[in-house]
């Protein structure tokens, strides 16, 4: 991702375990891959096992020696921390271990920077970035800016981000200002589709499941999919005529991970709501990940957070070309909060017409039957319904048509 960079940072991933050390373990291995993604080199880990984090140091005082130590021989850079430090625990672990101190939340941000290619995405990172930096840059000196260059300094485009408080906070203001400005203008295009009554379908999942795959082999899109995390940042929405000539609208967005840092979350808000307008929720699962059902409950935890409830969910089981047929038959395709559970290779084209046949489904389920005259001059009205409902009866009549059908709940007679 950052081919530029000649030498790589050499990073030691530490994490404090508070309960289950396999799980521990699997959060390192992620944030191995964060790190890579970010352009690092892990070159060692240590995990601390205790019944909470130390509030001054994150890690106990002994561990702290220890991890000094590792520093040394490993010839490490820095330090990558698997939770969010607080800006206490980042200040005094800087001044103990005196090299480069990193969370995971900054890994992600930095990932984030470098992927954002419109406007929109670019001012929504900065934005996360700022608030993330302007809390830890408060009253203990600029500890951030210790960071020299490199991981965790890259805003996005080529652009270096600021450091000095009160620039950033002037900074905030602007951002804020033209994040409502992109909310006003997503409210109106919002109506406007809705205006449009076709179904809407949020194609949503853990990162690295498979979504943009989706719609690319169902959409003609091309977006870019990639064996790597947070591959896709801003949201796409591509149209897709179904057999019958009825039309469905598909949005890919950003993916879901374990410990999405909250300042994210808020300034993805509307990224994230817009494709959570959808009518229904497409749920892409790797399965082949042996983190999947982990994965699947952080994607739930998210989607409850975003607010996004009563809506229904096809969950579909992805990549199952990459499962032996020992592990099929191991594995039970469950999905308590899905109404239709998938099974299916998207790359291999595998699966994808059942997937279709369930949106369909919901869609009849939905509409809603009706029997109405209606005047000639809205006659336009009945090549609305062939296209989106179903046409049962037509009479012409001397005050208008009557007609019998069924029409989806968004459409009004
Ligand atoms: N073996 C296999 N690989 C797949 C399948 N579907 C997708 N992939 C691969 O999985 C990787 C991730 O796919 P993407 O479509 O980029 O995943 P995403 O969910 O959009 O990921 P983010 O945008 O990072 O959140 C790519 O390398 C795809 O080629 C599948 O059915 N089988
Ligand atoms: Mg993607």
């Amino acid at each position: 991702m950052f081919e530029t960079e000649e030498v790589k940072e050499k990073l030691i991933l530490v994490s404090v375990s508070l309960g289950n050390p396999g799980d521990t373990e699997k959060s390192l291995d992620e944030l191995e891959e964060l790190v890579d993604t970010a352009g690092g080199e892990c070159v060692g880990r240590m995990v601390q096992n205790l019944d909470s984090f130390v509030s001054a140091t994150y890690l106990g005082k002994g561990k702290i020696e220890e991890l000094k130590m590792l520093i040394d021989l490993k010839k490490a850079d820095g330090i990558v921390c698997d939770d969010e430090l607080s800006p206490m625990q980042l200040k005094n672990l800087t001044d103990e271990l005196n090299v480069k101190v990193m969370d995971r939340t900054l890994i992600i941000l930095d990932i984030f920077a470098a992927r954002a290619t419109t406007r929109e995405g670019k001012i929504q990172v900065e934005l996360a970035q700022l608030r993330y930096r302007s809390t830890r840059l408060l009253g203990f000196g600029k500890d951030l800016s210790r960071l020299g260059g490199g991981i965790g300094t890259r805003g996005p485009g080529e652009k270096k981000l600021e450091i000095d408080r009160r620039v950033i906070k002037n900074r905030i203001a602007m951002l804020r200002q033209d994040v409502k400005e992109i909310e006003k203008h997503r409210e109106l295009t919002r109506k406007n589709r809705k205006a449009g009554s076709i179904t809407n379908v949020a194609i949503v999942g853990y990162t690295n499941a498979g979504k943009s795959t989706f719609l690319n082999t169902v959409t003609n899109a091309s977006i870019l999919e990639e064996d790597k995390l947070f591959a896709t940042l801003d949201p796409t929405t591509r149209e897709y005529t179904t057999k019958n000539g009825g039309k469905i609208l598909f949005t890919d967005t950003v993916g879901f991970i374990r410990k999405l840092p909250h300042h994210l979350v808020e300034a993805f808000k509307s990224t994230l709501e817009e494709a959570m307008h959808g009518d229904i929720i497409l749920h892409i699962i790797d399965v082949s990940n042996e983190q999947y059902e982990e994965q699947m409950k952080v994607v739930y935890e998210t989607l409850d957070s975003l607010g996004v409830k009563n809506k229904p969910v096809i969950s579909v089981f992805n990549k199952i070309d990459k499962l032996s047929e020992e592990e099929k038959n191991d594995i039970i395709f469950k999905d308590v909060r899905a109404k239709y559970v998938e099974c299916a290779s998207i790359k291999k084209g595998i699966g994808i017409d059942n997937i279709i046949n369930d949106i369909e489904e919901i869609i009849r389920e939905q509409k809603i039957y009706v029997e109405k005259l209606i005047p000639y001059s809205e006659a336009g009205i009945i090549q609305k319904i062939r296209k989106d409902g179903e046409l049962l009866k037509e009479e012409y009549k001397e005050d208008g048509i009557y007609v019998e059908a069924y029409i989806p709940p968004f459409m009004r007679l």
